[in-house]
């Protein structure tokens, strides 16, 4: 196959220097930036996040696709561009070639983020929550894009878990089908985004960020292609309520179902109904979530990385 992808992508020179120097560099997600949170506490997110990693002595790079190169590292104008702009396409996988052919801009999936974070050698990725098999998939066939580069990618993703708008019980199936091993880290419980515990258990549960790294470069010394999930739950003292969430949930599943929507529209619409039904306090949960897989994400980029 052609793989020649050197004029299509660019790394912000710290990125670079760091990575060529062996020093720690973690990737971070944009569509939490661009389709994940209103604006101005988007940007604001994205800005503190890239803090709360470089305070631990790691590079922060956003990854997102900017009129059609795909970049790694973005400048601040570049983030209040993506949380501030109409036109940000959400691209997966399959989306990549025509968003860089036509030199569109795109903010990428957990999916996509992979792919181009392997492309510039950042093995580490943290983001809020992955895509996974939706509920009533076994009509609709809608599993993310996601749980298929898990499979084939060899980078780790620290979330919180997967939200339940989704089958997360087919998901872990899923996942366990494919040989991606999950990592509760500090829980022994595969943690739901906004609450902790989705009722599902984690096989392996590990408190230290080293052991993670050595698990990880483990797997990719053995050739074992494929990413892993570190499932990091909410912080307790953010959790939202249970019942509000399962309920706005409910709801926006039956509106989902009742407009018909489907495709790569179904985990977007889920996810702004969830939004608008439960407000502030969602936001605020989901904000914490982040912070805190930054603070995972980067220990374990460190440990990687020495
Ligand atoms: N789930 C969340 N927050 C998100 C997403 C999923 O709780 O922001 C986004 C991520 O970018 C994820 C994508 O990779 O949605 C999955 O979309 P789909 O189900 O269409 O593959
Ligand atoms: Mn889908």
């Amino acid at each position: 196959m052609e793989k020649n992808f050197s004029s299509y992508i660019k790394i912000k020179d710290e990125v670079k220097q760091a990575l060529a120097e062996g020093k720690p560099v973690l990737s971070l997600e944009s569509t939490i930036i661009s389709h994940g949170m209103p604006y101005p506490d988007n940007v604001e997110t994205a800005l503190k996040v890239e803090k709360i990693v470089r305070d631990r002595g790691v590079i922060p790079a956003t990854i997102a696709i900017l009129d059609g190169v795909l970049t790694v590292g973005l400048e601040d104008d570049e983030l209040e561009r993506l949380g501030n702009s109409s036109d940000i396409l959400k691209v997966s996988r399959r989306d990549i070639p025509w968003v860089v052919s036509q030199k569109l801009c795109g903010a990428t999936t957990v999916a996509a983020t992979m792919i181009i974070s392997d492309l510039a050698g950042i093995p580490v990725f943290v983001t809020g929550g992955i895509g996974g098999v939706h509920r009533g998939a076994e009509k609709t066939f809608d599993v993310s894009a996601d749980l298929q580069e898990l499979a084939n990618t060899s980078v780790a993703v620290v979330c919180a878990g997967a939200k339940s708008i989704l089958d997360i019980g087919l998901t872990l199936e899923y996942l366990e089908t494919y040989g991606v091993p999950v990592v509760g880290y500090g829980t022994t419980k595969f943690p739901a985004f906004f609450t902790r515990d989705s009722g599902y258990p984690v096989e392996i549960s590990c408190d230290s960020a080293k052991d993670i790294a050595d698990m990880f470069r483990v797997k990719r010394e053995l050739g074992l292609k494929g990413g892993m999930v570190v499932a990091n739950p909410v912080p307790e003292e953010f959790e939202a309520d249970k019942k509000t969430i399962d309920s706005a949930i409910e709801k926006a599943l039956a509106d989902m179902d009742a407009k018909g929507i489907s495709g790569k529209d179904a985990t977007p619409f889920l996810l702004d109904a969830i939004k608008t039904i439960t407000g502030k306090a969602s936001l605020n949960t989901n904000i914490e979530l982040v912070f805190n897989n930054a603070r995972v994400g980067a220990e374990i980029a460190k440990s990687y990385f020495a």
